[in-house]
């Protein structure tokens, strides 16, 4: 049986887990190896901007009537011109910011006593979600049954001090929250995308219904099995994948959907025409949209590794199936 009060932390912050557009474009790669063989830095990081792709400006059709319900209704919308990282920022390249600024992140600190008042002692202390496969039958289907906060995760430790990166310079940062990834984000000189920008990003220039484009895999680094209970990883992965091991979509993007769900700038509403609220509902963490889908979607639980699939992540906490890229926008 979960605790009590780790279920309703864990309620709000992973109702989650529950995808993708495609076309022909050309673009211009990036050139040199990613996936396994891949250091994790693009050459001339961070001064350059390698492996950044320009997205053109467009008008789409965001979201989906045939999936879940927060992803309702469709909606016309307009994006300028961007540019978006190639691949999700790595433990590398997080690594570099943290060495060059000192940061320090969400999960390496206790929870502020103002922030949360009702959450006890034994949830301020620094760590972070991270998923554990069951070793038996659930007496109950939820979340809170596989998400545990576990105190000293943090993006160095993702599944908790027992764990480390070492080796894995090459994959997606995890453990970070919404205020690391802005941090990150505003010290390379870009931003976080809007969740339109992600979501036409990933159409990689399609404007074809979201749940006709669903990959299949081993197209993208997801859960193979029956979800929490076993993972057959025949995409070659349990786990987070070495970022560009997939194949890129039609704008050049690897990883858009699985691997890990990625922070958006937008804040949380259950339905695209719900009214604009740049609040955090009161009583309630503030939630942002996070997008694509990670290595724990399948098709027997969540099935969000589309691109118009989209869920709400606590800013200030992090898993070990969060991560994120960045933008940069062309200037007016
Ligand atoms: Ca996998």
């Amino acid at each position: 049986m979960s605790h009590p009060l780790r279920q309703a932390r864990a309620i709000v912050l992973f109702s989650l887990m529950m995808l993708a557009g495609q076309a022909s474009v050309a673009v211009a790669l990036p050139t040199g190896p990613l996936c396994k063989s891949y250091s994790g830095l693009p050459s001339g990081f961070p001064a350059s901007d390698a492996r950044m792709l320009a997205i053109p400006a467009g008008s789409f059709l965001m979201g989906s009537d045939h999936d879940y319900p927060e992803e309702r209704p469709v909606q016309k919308v307009s994006v300028a011109a961007f540019q978006i990282d190639s691949h999700e920022v790595t433990n590398a390249e997080f690594a570099a910011f943290v060495a060059a600024t000192g940061y320090v992140t969400t999960a390496e600190l206790p929870l502020p006593a103002d922030k949360y008042p009702g959450l006890p002692d034994e949830y301020r202390v620094p760590g972070s979600m991270v998923f554990v496969m069951p070793r038996g039958v659930l007496e109950q289907f939820i979340a809170s049954e596989w998400w545990r906060f576990t105190p000293g995760a943090n993006w160095r430790q993702p599944s908790g001090p027992d764990s480390n990166i070492l080796g894995r310079d090459n994959e997606p940062v995890t453990q970070v929250s919404w205020q690391d990834a802005k941090a990150y984000a505003t010290w390379r000189g870009h931003d976080l995308p809007s969740e339109a920008e992600w979501e036409w990003a990933a159409r990689g220039g399609g404007n074809v219904p979201s749940a006709a484009t669903q990959p299949k895999a081993p197209d993208a680094n997801v859960w193979e099995g029956a979800f929490p209970y076993f993972d057959t990883a025949e995409d070659g992965y349990h786990g987070t994948a070495p970022v560009g091991c997939f194949q890129p979509n039609a704008y050049g993007l690897h990883d858009m959907l699985g691997n890990v769900w990625e922070w958006t700038l937008d804040v949380y509403q259950p339905r695209h025409d719900a009214p604009s609220n740049p609040l955090p509902t009161p009583g309630l963490p503030e939630q942002r949209v996070i997008k694509g889908g990670s290595w724990l979607c399948s098709t027997t639980f969540c099935g969000r590794y589309r691109p118009s699939a989209r869920q709400p992540g606590e800013t200030d906490l992090g898993s070990n199936h969060i991560g994120f890229r960045t933008v940069k926008r062309v200037q007016p």
